[in-house]
């Protein structure tokens, strides 16, 4: 995938970010997710690909727009003949819509993007995982007990199990697991959404946050993945497949193997990933989007696996002929 594309995808994500961001604290998490979800279909229709969703808002009956195979981006409605490269998305217009409709930190606008077949496709079931940075990469089971992946976890990090920071989406669900984080003595941070965000946050040194543990989204799972891969560390997670019904909808899409657990490379396989998200409200590798008058500032990271690189960009978007630009 050609790699200028990046800047297309970050622009896609800022304009997603600051279309939702005076929702804020409006405790209207449908209106913030609407006013996201209709920017990044509209932005998307003006990059030279030819875009399929793989990763959604739902599967095609249940959403209106950015559903699950809908076709986005310039080839879709140009010229079928002008070659542009088939893309395969994956979106999360506004992750975390409570955290913007509380105006809670870590709301943000997501856009992963691979070469044709190079995501997951993952219906919207939940999804077991664990994340952590590169130096824990191959060190941690899915299947091995909370006490003995948080003992492997710091081994690589050198440092004590007590030293460790865990963050779990604070759910009922995971009553269990923090009990057996605290056993365990590793400290922990409950969060009441985004799971994206934190888990991004394991593969950065210096971020405060060395391991993701729960059940999450799934297509959350696969974002998470197209971002990990390009920092290098690891995403394993295992769909929370229950009922016939969620057998049929992993059927539809091509996923026979219920208990399987999946490795960073195989929930995001493509060679070439491009992964692009905007901080709505502040979090901790980006701030939230800043409006001052006649513009606006977003904060915003890019990655990219080939070439692999990690830019954190901040953006001034000129709006008026006063726009002060301040460093
Ligand atoms: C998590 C979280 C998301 O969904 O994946 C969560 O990271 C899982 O669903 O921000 P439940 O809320 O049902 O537990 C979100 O909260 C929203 O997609």
């Amino acid at each position: 995938m050609d790699s200028d594309l990046s800047l297309d995808f970050l622009s896609v994500v800022e304009q997603a970010a600051i279309a939702c961001a005076h929702t804020m604290g409006q405790g209207d998490g449908e209106s913030a997710d609407r006013a996201a979800v209709e920017s990044m279909r509209e932005s998307l229709d003006g990059v030279a690909i030819e875009g399929t969703i793989v990763i959604g808002e739902g599967e095609r009956d249940a959403a209106p727009m950015l559903y699950i195979g809908e076709k986005v981006g310039a080839g879709a409605r140009q010229n079928p003949d002008a070659a542009m490269p088939k893309i395969d998305i994956a979106v999360d217009p506004l992750e975390g819509t409570n955290l913007c409709a509380t105006g809670a930190p870590n709301a943000i606008t997501v856009l992963a993007a691979s070469d044709k077949g190079g995501l997951l496709n993952a219906p919207d079931l939940y999804m077991e995982k664990l994340i952590v940075g590169a130096p824990a990469k191959g060190a941690v089971d899915l299947d091995a007990p909370v006490a003995a992946n948080l003992e492997a976890i710091a081994r690589s990090l050198r440092r004590r199990v007590e030293d460790l920071v865990v963050m779990v989406l604070d759910r009922p669900r995971h009553q269990a697991l923090i009990a057996d984080i605290r056993k365990a003595g590793a400290r922990i941070r409950l969060i009441p959404d985004g799971d994206v965000a934190a888990g991004i946050a394991t593969a950065v040194a210096g971020s405060g946050v060395h391991a993701v543990m729960g059940t999450g989204g799934a297509p959350e799972g696969v974002l998470t993945a197209a971002a990990i891969r390009c920092l290098q560390g690891e995403i394993l997670g295992r769909l929370v497949v229950k009922t016939p019904e969620h057998e049929a909808r992993c059927r539809a899409m091509g996923i026979t193997d219920f208990n399987r657990v999946y490795t960073s490379e195989e929930l995001a396989s493509g060679g070439s990933l491009i992964f692009a998200a905007t901080g709505v409200t502040d979090g901790a590798l980006m701030k939230g989007v800043r409006f001052f008058g006649d513009g606006v500032r977003t904060s915003s990271v890019v990655m990219q696996s080939k070439p692999a690189r990690i830019r954190f960009i901040d953006t001034i978007h000129v709006q008026g002929a006063n726009t002060l630009v301040r460093f």
